[in-house]
Order: C-alpha cells, then structure tokens, then sequence
C-alpha cells in the first residue's frame, strides 16, 4: 500500500564518505523494511527530472550537479506511518538543525549535501518510487 511505503536516496556525499552501511542499519534498526534497492548514478538529465518541482529555487543547479556527481543507494522502504517516521529518522535539511542521532545530524556536513533523501507525502512516494523502480524489482 503506498500509506505505507516511503522513498530514499543515500547521496553522493554519504556514499563517498563510507556511510552506506551505517545508514542502513539505522534505517533498518528502526523497523523500516527494505522492498527495493539499488545502486546506481544518476545523469544530470535523471537528477533534473527528479527534483523538477525544485526548477525555480535557487539552489537547483547546484543541488542536481550534486546528485550527479557521484554512485547513490536509492531504496523504496516500508514502515507504518512510513514517510511521517523516515522524515523523523533522517531530521532536518539542514544538518545543523537536524535532532541528536537523526541520520542527518549524524552524517551530513551541509545543507547541500545533507546523506539522504526522504519524500515528502504518500503520493510523491509512490512517484519517486516508480521513477526508480519497476514492478518487477519491488519484494
Ligand atoms: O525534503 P528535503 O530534502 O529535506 O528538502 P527540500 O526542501 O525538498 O530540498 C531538496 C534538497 O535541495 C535538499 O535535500 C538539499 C537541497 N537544498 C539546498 O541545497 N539548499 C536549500 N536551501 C534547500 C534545499
Ligand atoms: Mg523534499
């Protein structure tokens, strides 16, 4: 059910610093179950697309150059209360406002490049899920 299902992304900054596994085992240790996953780079013409509803602000070139720049971890996962619990696990966008022991506060340096990606809403959910992943790759 998509209530129940959240999207995430391990990014660039967060894989090239080793933290792969840790942030796994924190999402998995907080009783998120993994249904697809993978390994992969996006093209900056992929990382445009996927943040589009971000084309006006500011900081969008920046932020899809990023998400280009290097392998990511993209991850559909499940959990009741899955996207209102995985915006609580990884804290603020801004690391420094981030909680004690949120995955951002644990392993982001900036606003920019801030680990992961978590979605916003049930339905933005189910469309980042499905622009990573077909019907075959979900368990
Ligand atoms: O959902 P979340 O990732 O917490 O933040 P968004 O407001 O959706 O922004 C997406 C992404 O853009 C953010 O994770 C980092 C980047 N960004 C930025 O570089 N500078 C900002 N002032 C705001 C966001
Ligand atoms: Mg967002």
């Amino acid at each position: 059910m998509a209530t129940n299902r959240t999207f995430t992304m391990i990014k660039p900054d967060a894989v090239a610093n080793g933290h792969i596994g840790a942030i796994l085992n924190d999402i998995t240790s907080a009783g998120f179950k993994i249904i697809a996953m993978k390994y992969t780079r996006l093209s900056e013409e992929l990382a445009g697309k996927f943040y589009e509803i971000h084309k006006e602000r500011p900081f969008y070139k920046d932020l899809v150059d990023f998400m280009s720049s290097g392998p990511i971890v993209a991850a559909i996962l499940e959990k009741d209360n899955a996207v209102e619990d995985f915006r609580k696990l990884i804290g603020a966008t801004d690391p420094t406002k981030a909680e004690p022991g949120t995955i951002r506060n644990k392993y982001a340096k900036s606003i920019d490049a801030n680990a992961v990606h978590g979605s916003d809403s049930d339905d933005n959910a189910l469309i980042e899920g499905n622009f990573f992943f077909n019907a075959s790759e979900r368990f």
